[in-house]
C-alpha cells in the first residue's frame, strides 16, 4: 500500500463533504462561498501533493484567494514548480477528489490518480512539498488548516507563508524549484521579492525626473500591507505612491466598491478616493493580482486604462528597446534572428486594441479563452509575449533565448548600452511566473518615467471603443457552452443565432455570452461605435439571457425586452 487510507478517511472525516455540492475547479481553481469550501481545501492539500510526487518532491504552492470576489467567497488555486497555474490536465483530478462522495470514494479516487500518473507514491526519497499562502479574508484560517490536513493525510510537508499576494506565493514556489541552479529566480522570501524589484525599478529610473504621486486603491487588500512594505524598501525618494483603501481589519470592506473589477466593471473611480482632475490613480484587486490605472481628463471625464493599454504600453516600448538596442536571437544552426514579439488578448479585449496592436505595433495577436492559465501558455511561443487580460491581470513573457540575447548583446553606442540595461532590468522587474499587480505598476511606473509621459499622453495611443460588461443572474450558468475563444456559444442552441441578430443591427457591433468561472454569473460584454448603442445591446442580449434562459431574482428593470421575431418591445 503506497499511502494510509484509514490517515487519509480519518482526516477527511473532520472536513466533510457537503451534501448536493457540485465542485468544479474553474477559471482560477475553486471558489465559492467560503462555508462550501473545507473539504475542498482538504482534498486540494491531497493533491498538492500527488502533484509534488509526480514531479520528483518539487515545491507546489497552494493559495487560499478568492481574489476579486466579495469578502464571504474564497477559494483556492495550485501553483506549478515555475510559478504557472496547475497543468490544465489535472484539473480533472481536482474536480474527482473534490467530489468524491465518500471517503471510500476518496481513498479510491486517490488511488485512481496515482495509477493513471504512474506515481511512484511509495518512493521514499521523493518527498512531497508544499507552500501554502492566504489574501486577508477572515475565512482564511480555518481554511488554510484543512489543507494542511490534507497534505498530512499523505504524509507530505506543508511550510505556511502567512499573507501574501497571489504573486508572491506564485514568486516564492518559482524560487524555491530554482533556488542553485542556472534558472535561480531569486531569495524564495517577500523581502527577496521586495529586493529584486526595487534594485531593478531604480536601475530603470536611475538619474530621471520623478513621475507626479501616484494614488493606489489597494481594495482593502492583501495589496496594501504587502505595497507599503515594497514602498519601504524603495523608499519615498525613488517612487511616491499614496495608498488608500487600505483598511484589511474592518469586515465586509474587501473589493466592496473598491479595487481593479469594480473600477473596471463600473468605469468609475472606487469608494474612498477623492481623485482630481490631473492626479495619477490605480487600482489592485483584492489578492494584488491585477492592475488598473485611471485618470479624470480636463472635461471631468473619467478614463481607464486597463489591461489592454498596459499590454500595448508594455509591447510599444520593449520593441522600441529592442529596436535601439538591436538585439537579435542567436538561433541553433549560428544564424541571428530578430526577436519574435507577440500579444496574447482574449475575447473583452477593447476591439480598438487589437486594431492598435495589429495596425500601428504590427504585431501578431492571438486570442485564447479567458483565463491567465490560457494566456500564459500561449504567451510563452514568442521570445517577447506580452499577455493581459482586459480587467487588468496580465504580464511578459521573456524567452531564454531572448534574455540571453540582452546578457550577451554588446552594444556600441551610449544609446544601445542604455536600452540594454533597460531590457536586463525589465526582465528582473516583470514577474515572469503569473500576472502581479506590483510588477506590472512598477513595469508601467518605469516606463512612463523614462519616456516622461503622462497617463492622458499615454491614453492617446488610441481610443477605446465604447464597452460594457454585465452580469446576469441564472438558475444554471452551466447550460452555456463557450466556443471559439469564448466568442460565441455552442449551447443553448439557437441562443447565439438571437446574439448574432441583435449585433448586425450595430455600427461596430460585436457582443458575447459566456458563464464566468469565478463567480455564479453568466457575463455579456458588448461594444458598439457609440455609448448608446453599447449600452442599447448590452441590455437587449441581457434581457434575451434573463428572459429565455432561466435568469433569477429581480429582473432589473434596465434589461429590454424583444419579441419573437428579434424586435424589442420594452
Ligand atoms: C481570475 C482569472 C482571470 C479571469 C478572472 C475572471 O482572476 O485568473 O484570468 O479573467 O478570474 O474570470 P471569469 O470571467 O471566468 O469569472 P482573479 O483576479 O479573480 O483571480
Amino acid at each position: 500500500m503506497s499511502f494510509d487510507p484509514a490517515l487519509v478517511s480519518s482526516l477527511s472525516l473532520k472536513h466533510p463533504r457537503p451534501h448536493n455540492a457540485n465542485f468544479v475547479y474553474g477559471t482560477a481553481g475553486f471558489r465559492m462561498k467560503a462555508e462550501l469550501l473545507d473539504s475542498v481545501m482538504f482534498r486540494v492539500g491531497i493533491l498538492a501533493v500527488l502533484r509534488s510526487k509526480k514531479l520528483g518532491g518539487k515545491v507546489i504552492g497552494a493559495m487560499i484567494t478568492a481574489s476579486h470576489n466579495p469578502e464571504q467567497d474564497n477559494g483556492i488555486k495550485l501553483v506549478e514548480p515555475l510559478g504557472e497555474m496547475l497543468l490544465q490536465s489535472w484539473e480533472g483530478y481536482a474536480t474527482r477528489l473534490a467530489n468524491a462522495a465518500t471517503e471510500a470514494d476518496l481513498v479510491q479516487a486517490i488511488n485512481e490518480i496515482i495509477a493513471a500518473e504512474q506515481i511512484d507514491f511509495g518512493k521514499l526519497s521523493t518527498k512531497a512539498n508544499v507552500v501554502c499562502a492566504r489574501d486577508t479574508r477572515p475565512s482564511g484560517e480555518a481554511l488554510v488548516a484543512a489543507v494542511k490536513d490534507g497534505v498530512a493525510a499523505l504524509g507530505g510537508s506543508i511550510v505556511d507563508y502567512g499573507f501574501k499576494t497571489t504573486p508572491h506565493l506564485h514568486y516564492i514556489t518559482r524560487c524555491l524549484n530554482t533556488q542553485g541552479t542556472p534558472d535561480a529566480y531569486g531569495v524564495p522570501t517577500e523581502e527577496g521579492y521586495n529586493d529584486k524589484l526595487a534594485a531593478a525599478f531604480k536601475t530603470i529610473t536611475a538619474g530621471l525626473p520623478r513621475l507626479s504621486t501616484l494614488h493606489l486603491d489597494a481594495a482593502n487588500g492583501i495589496g496594501a500591507p504587502a505595497f507599503k512594505k515594497f514602498l519601504e524598501t524603495i523608499g519615498s525618494e525613488h517612487l511616491s505612491v499614496h495608498i488608500v483603501n487600505d483598511d484589511i481589519h474592518s469586515k465586509g470592506k474587501l473589493n466592496s466598491k473598491c479595487g481593479a473589477d469594480f473600477v473596471k466593471l463600473y468605469q468609475t473611480k472606487p469608494e474612498g478616493l477623492d481623485l482630481a482632475p490631473g492626479q495619477r490613480a490605480a487600482s489592485f484587486d483584492g489578492d494584488a493580482d491585477r492592475l488598473v490605472y485611471y485618470y479624470i481628463d480636463d472635461n471631468g471625464t473619467f478614463k481607464l486604462l486597463d489591461g489592454d493599454k498596459i499590454a500595448t504600453l508594455a509591447a510599444g516600448f520593449i520593441m522600441e528597446q529592442v529596436r535601439i538596442a538591436k538585439v537579435q536571437i542567436h538561433k541553433p544552426d549560428g544564424t541571428k534572428a530578430p526577436l519574435h514579439v507577440g500579444l496574447v488578448q482574449t475575447a473583452y479585449a477593447n476591439g480598438s486594441s487589437t486594431s492598435y496592436v495589429k495596425n500601428t505595433l504590427q504585431v501578431p495577436v492571438v486570442f485564447t479563452q479567458t483565463g491567465v492559465k490560457h494566456l500564459h501558455h500561449a504567451a510563452e511561443h514568442f521570445d517577447v509575449g506580452v499577455y493581459f487580460e482586459a480587467n487588468g491581470h496580465g504580464t511578459v513573457l521573456f524567452s531564454k533565448e531572448a534574455t540571453h540575447a540582452f546578457k550577451t548583446t554588446q552594444g556600441s553606442t551610449p544609446e544601445e548600452h542604455r536600452a540594454l540595461e533597460i531590457l536586463r532590468a525589465l526582465a528582473d522587474l516583470i514577474n515572469q511566473s503569473v500576472g502581479d499587480a506590483t510588477s506590472d505598476l512598477l513595469m508601467v511606473e518605469a516606463i512612463l518615467t523614462v519616456k516622461q509621459l503622462s497617463l492622458s499622453g499615454w491614453d492617446k495611443a488610441y481610443a477605446d471603443l465604447p464597452s460594457r460588461q454585465e452580469k446576469v443572474l441564472v438558475a444554471q450558468r452551466s447550460i452555456f457552452k463557450p466556443i471559439n475563444a469564448d466568442t460565441e456559444l455552442a449551447e443553448p442552441l439557437g441562443l447565439q443565432d438571437k446574439i448574432n441578430q441583435q449585433v448586425q443591427k450595430f455600427n461596430k457591433g460585436r457582443c458575447f455570452v459566456r458563464p464566468s468561472g469565478t463567480e455564479d454569473i453568466v457575463r455579456v460584454y458588448a461594444e458598439a461605435e457609440t455609448r448608446d448603442e453599447t449600452e442599447t445591446l448590452s441590455q437587449i442580449v441581457c434581457g434575451i439571457v434573463f428572459d429565455g434562459y432561466g435568469g433569477v431574482g429581480e429582473r432589473p428593470a434596465k434589461f429590454k425586452k424583444v419579441d419573437a421575431a428579434g424586435n424589442v418591445v420594452a
